[in-house]
């Protein structure tokens, strides 16, 4: 358990004090069960759609389609290595126009029939998504 800082409120510290540490082990097999029954359910099954990345100058390059979706929709990477994004927008549906990746605090316009690419490092394992400007779109970066 973190040390708890002196200069807290009272209020905090009684509130803080509260959790023993045999709930911080409950509430981290709990998370644990939980990440392996999504891992096992969502990720696994679909992690055969992802595509081998070609590199360039240590770049992991990736081309994908977007068209009524993202193409394909999984794509799995090293984390901690750049990754280059080359999104090749087929279509002039409105839903596409805007990519948005959340955890890496990007937003960016995708033109119609042009390439728009993206630079971006997962700085650590784990499933980055990616979606449309009105989250109706999905795919995701599954970092390893
Ligand atoms: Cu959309």
């Amino acid at each position: 358990m973190p040390a708890i800082p002196l200069s807290l409120p009272a209020a905090k510290r009684d509130a803080s004090a509260l959790m023993t540490s045999t709930d911080w082990i409950v509430i981290a097999a709990g998370a644990a069960i939980i990440a392996w029954v999504y891992w096992y359910f969502f990720v696994a099954p679909r992690a055969a759609v992802s595509i081998p990345t070609a590199n360039s100058g240590g770049i992991a390059e990736i081309a994908i389609i977007v068209k009524g979706g993202y193409d394909p929709p999984q794509i799995r990477v090293k984390s901690g290595q750049p990754v280059r994004l080359t999104f090749d927008r087929q279509e002039t549906s409105s839903c596409s126009e805007e990519i948005v990746f959340p955890d890496f605090g990007v937003k960016k316009f995708l033109p119609a029939f042009e390439k728009t690419t993206i630079e971006l490092t997962p700085p650590r394992p784990g499933k980055y998504g990616f979606m449309c400007g009105m989250s109706m779109l999905h795919g995701s970066l599954i970092a390893e």
